[in-house]
């Protein structure tokens, strides 16, 4: 057992060396929030949350019941995280005795590159309560291999380009190095334009996720923030259905799927006192990840130009995928 734990931090700290060294060779640009974002398998990556993604990559192994949450950022994860963790544990905990009165459901749904590879580089995740439910923001080929060749299912969201960026501007604003000038939106949209922003570009992004639901159907669900803000119902029981935890026709027919649909709402979990007033590990207030919820709010913030000019690119970038967003509620 000692031998085995001695050789496990020898693994560590040759991984450590490595990424360290890794650090100093890749592109790096200064994000939106002043802190430092660097190019990494194509795609950019704060170097903070860097050295967990990579820990992840190589030492996470998928188990098959497990669930991913695949997401660019700003797209959903939190209502996502949301909906899985109560659609899969609804025979554990009624919805008044449900975790999420209490917790965010960031902390119920850890982020394995963001919080939990980072914050311990071997974290301990064969005990954690079945199904295990873990998020990423990890672009499709970048995945842990035991994810991909496992039987996990992964549920992927993404949302319009436009709402997905202001969002973003908006919630780096806020968690900006203090004592730093803010970030303009002109040069905020000129580098998402370039796809320099966490996990972008966006578009490499959701076409990575894209094609594998194509290929993969039974293994990868993809879903748009814009469709579920549209028919949240349906989209909670495909949910159901394809994370292998369905509905009974008694349960539909007593109302589950709405009585879920509205618990994971953004009215209901904006109102809770643990997101309205909780911290998230301390370092960042829940209220961060409850904005505004809502399709379209991008047309407070851009001007027609800025959004013609990015329609354009997102346009140019998944033409032939056979990919399109709705950019509000209206559109067909
Ligand atoms: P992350 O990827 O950094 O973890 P994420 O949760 O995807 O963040 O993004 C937060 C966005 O989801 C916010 O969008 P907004 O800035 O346009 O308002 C937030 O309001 C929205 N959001 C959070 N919870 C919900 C929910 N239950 N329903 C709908 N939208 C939600």
């Amino acid at each position: 057992m000692e031998k085995k734990i001695e050789s496990l931090g020898e693994k560590e700290e040759e991984l450590s060396d490595e990424i360290e060294q890794l650090l100093t060779t890749l592109p790096k640009v200064k994000n939106w929030n002043g802190l430092e974002l660097c190019q990494y398998q194509g795609f950019w990556c704060g170097s903070r949350y860097l050295r967990g993604m990579i820990r992840f990559q190589r030492q996470f192994e998928a188990q098959d019941n497990d669930i991913t949450l695949a997401t660019f950022p700003k797209c959903g994860t939190t209502w996502l995280k949301a909906l899985i963790f109560t659609i899969a544990n609804r025979s554990k905990y009624s919805l008044d005795n449900s975790p999420l009165l209490s917790q965010c459901s960031r902390e119920l749904v850890p982020s394995c590159d963001q919080n939990l590879f980072m914050r311990d580089p071997l974290p301990v995740l064969e005990d954690l309560p079945k199904p295990r439910i873990f998020a990423t923001h990890a672009p499709y080929p970048s995945l842990p291999n035991s994810i991909k060749n496992s039987n996990c299912r992964i549920v992927y969201i993404c949302r319009n380009p436009s709402d997905q960026f202001v969002s973003n501007w908006k919630f780096m604003l806020r968690i900006r190095v203090p004592n730093t000038e803010p970030i303009s939106i002109d040069e905020a949209f000129e580098m998402a334009c370039q796809g320099k922003q966490s996990f972008g570009p966006i578009w490499e992004h959701v076409l990575g996720y894209w094609k594998a639901s194509k290929e993969e159907p039974h293994k990868v669900l993809f879903l748009k923030y814009e469709d579920l803000k549209e028919n949240n119902k349906f989209y909670v029981k495909q949910l159901a259905d394809f994370i292998g935890y369905p509905f009974t026709k008694d349960e539909e027919k007593q109302g589950k799927v709405e009585e879920i649909s509205k618990f994971c709402s953004f009215d209901n979990m904006s109102n809770l006192e643990v997101n309205k007033n909780g911290e998230y590990f301390k370092e960042i207030k829940n209220d961060i990840f409850f904005r505004k919820g809502s399709v379209g709010d991008w047309k407070n913030y851009l001007t027609p130009s800025m959004s013609e000019h990015l329609e354009k690119i997102i346009e140019e970038k998944l033409s032939g995928s056979g990919l399109t967003f709705k950019k509000t509620l209206e559109d067909p």
